[in-house]
């Protein structure tokens, strides 16, 4: 029984979203997403969402655990409004939003770690994955979000790095609402997205000053997490010696690492 079923209905959503499609089960709702753009079923802030997802992905063809039930597993289609150069600020607003949406509707407190995490007390509840695509020539950004929810537990693979508003919580939160909420706070920024909320983003993790460890395909390199460079870019001191990283895996020591 899922008394929220019939919640996902009927949200009182803004005008922002253009089309809703809600699935009991799909591959990716990014793959889904991408479908229904090219066959023109689905424009500019249409959403897909699904129970439960059998090929989530996660970057690098990594997988996104999404089991049914208890995750908010979303994908929306838009059609960028900033230069290709600063469609990463999408990220950060998918990211800023999501976790204003989780502490307002829960009232935790939430942390944000580069590139694309959202944090409960040091473990990751959220994933977002950014992806461009065409259609007609013209380009499309597909922001799939990974919210975990309601999960009581994960894999032994997972437990160690992941956790849920369930978990950090004590008690069940709709997903409905966290979706609602969401949704409102996206459109809210959407149209006001620019470079000055890479301050904000900087201002909700709590990274800076400690040490990292950045894992980069085949490298790695540990260092101190310094800021953010206005192209999104995370800055790293290496032994006095500032390096800018754009791609990779972010892993913050703890004082007892
Ligand atoms: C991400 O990748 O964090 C992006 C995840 C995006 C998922 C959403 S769900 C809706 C939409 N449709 C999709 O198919 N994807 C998007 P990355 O930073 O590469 O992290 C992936 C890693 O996180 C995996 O290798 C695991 O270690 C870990 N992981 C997998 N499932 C997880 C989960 N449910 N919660 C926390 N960590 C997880």
């Amino acid at each position: 029984m899922n008394p929220e079923r019939d919640t996902w209905r009927e949200p009182q959503l803004p005008a922002f979203v253009s089309r809703l499609i809600w699935l009991e089960e799909v591959d990716s709702t990014n793959d889904h997403a991408k479908r229904l753009l090219s066959a023109g079923e689905m424009g500019h802030g249409g959403v897909v969402l699904a129970d439960r997802q059998t090929r989530g992905r996660g970057r690098l063809a990594r997988t996104w655990d999404s089991p049914g039930g208890v995750g908010l597993w979303m994908s929306m289609v838009l059609e960028p409004n900033r230069r290709t150069s600063e469609w990463f600020l999408y990220t950060f607003l998918a990211a800023l939003t999501v976790a204003e949406a989780i502490e307002e509707t829960t009232g935790l407190s939430v942390q944000l770690k580069w590139p694309n995490d959202v944090m409960l007390a040091g473990k990751k509840c959220c994933g977002i994955l950014l992806e461009t695509t065409t259609r007609l020539e013209a380009p499309f950004v597909i922001l799939g979000i990974g919210i975990n929810v309601n999960q009581v537990d994960f894999s032994s693979e997972l437990r160690p790095v992941a956790t849920s508003i369930r978990l950090a919580l004590g008690r069940e939160t709709s997903r409905a609402s966290l979706f609602q909420r969401w949704a409102e706070c996206f459109a809210r920024d959407w149209y006001r997205v620019d470079a000055s909320i890479l301050a904000k983003w900087k201002a909700k993790s709590d990274m800076w000053g400690r040490t990292v460890r950045v894992l980069q395909s085949g490298t790695g390199l540990r260092g101190i997490a310094k800021g953010l460079a206005p192209d999104g870019a995370l800055v790293v001191d290496v032994s006095g010696e500032e390096k800018k990283i754009y791609a990779g895996d972010v892993k913050v020591e703890m004082a007892t690492d």
